[in-house]
């Protein structure tokens, strides 16, 4: 039996584009093609011949198939660059560098503490920057005449209503939303902006971030505030060294009211120029929840304590990544953000 393995193979090799391959293939695998009759001649051989044969034939089939597929797939390849490079586009330039964005440092270090936080069984509340009087100050316990409202500068509104100043409102809004039907513990955290009529400096915005913590239950006591404190600044400030102290701090809507103080991470504690030859910086104001609000959230004092804290989240993020001036958060330069390049989740 003849074998036109290398003539059937050449032809395959030798169409130059999709339609003149097309041709072979047919000539040899159509009906009454060529590589078909290689196949029907065998039958036509003497008994013995056919097992040979047979098999030689099949391998010219198989061999002839793959030549066919791999000049199919050769000429559409071709086919599809002279299409780009018709239209100036040339498959072998590298691609135009794709901007990979990144995600503000307030972003990253909220969402680290969200994650910690609810780790902890805590669960995240909201509440609006449109805030009325009641919520923000009097359901607070800090009454109209009250001279803790001078020193939250307040954008009032036309209606009355203002932009809330601090996340602390969010505290009753949420006690009420629970307070029927009271199922303690009630463990929330309350990311968010504020907003103040203050002098911008290095240290102020007048839109900031800040994330309220409250926990109501039996028995809370300050032990619980600092070990949730500590817990929470080691994580996201990255220092298992941390120590914490409680001085005194004065908010109505707290007793007793805490400023809680880190040491300070650029000397250790020993005293340096950031934390004013102290040891310590100041973090974040804290304390226990006062009975008056409490039972503005339709909770028992008699039964239930809890502890509230309001971290500004620039401060701390400042203070994780040494920036020295709070106005580059909102200050636009791309080569600010840019130095915090992760991976969006
Ligand atoms: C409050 O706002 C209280 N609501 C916090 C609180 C909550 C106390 C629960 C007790 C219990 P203060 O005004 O100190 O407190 O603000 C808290 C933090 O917000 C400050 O430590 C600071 O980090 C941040 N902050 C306040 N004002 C500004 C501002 N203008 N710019 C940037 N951050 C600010």
């Amino acid at each position: 039996m003849k074998d036109p393995r290398n003539e059937w193979l050449s032809a395959i090799a030798a169409a130059a584009d999709e339609t003149a391959l097309a041709a072979v293939e047919s000539r040899l695998f159509g009906k009454k093609g060529e590589v078909q009759e290689l196949l029907r001649a065998v039958s036509q051989l003497p008994k013995e011949e056919r097992p040979a044969a047979g098999k030689a034939a099949n391998e010219v089939k198989v061999a002839v198939e793959a030549a066919l597929t791999a000049r199919r797939g050769d000429l559409s390849m071709r086919a599809m660059e002279q299409e780009l490079s018709a239209h100036g586009f040339d498959p072998s330039q590298p691609g135009p560098q794709r901007r990979v964005g990144s995600l503000h440092p307030i972003t990253i270090v909220q969402q680290e503490l969200v994650d910690l936080f609810t780790s902890m069984g805590f669960s995240w509340q909201d509440g609006p920057e449109v805030e009325s009087e009641h919520y923000n100050f009097d359901a607070l316990n800090i009454p109209g005449d009250h001279p803790a409202r001078e020193t939250q500068d307040t954008f009032w509104l036309d209606d009355g209503n203002l932009l809330r100043t601090h996340t602390s409102p969010v505290q009753v809004r949420t006690m009420r939303r629970f307070a029927q039907d009271f199922q303690p513990p009630l463990k929330v955290i309350v990311p968010g902006r504020c907003f103040r009529a203050e002098t911008v400096d290095k240290t102020h915005e007048h839109t900031f971030y800040q994330m309220e913590g409250l926990v109501v239950d039996r028995d809370v006591s300050v032990a619980n505030l600092i070990h949730t404190m500590k817990t929470c600044l080691r994580v996201v400030l990255g220092r298992q060294d941390l120590k914490v102290r409680l001085r005194p701090g004065f908010f109505p809507f707290v007793e007793p009211g805490f400023e809680l103080d880190v040491n300070c991470p650029f000397c250790h504690g020993k005293g340096c120029s950031v934390c004013k030859q102290s040891g310590w910086i100041e973090i974040l104001p804290c304390g226990m929840i006062h009975p008056n609000v409490l039972r503005q959230g339709g909770i028992d004092p008699e039964k239930y304590t809890g502890f509230a804290f309001g971290m500004g989240l620039q401060r701390v993020v400042m203070l994780r990544y040494g920036i020295d001036d709070i106005r580059l958060f909102m200050g636009g330069d791309a080569r600010f953000l840019r130095q915090f390049q992760t991976v969006p989740k």
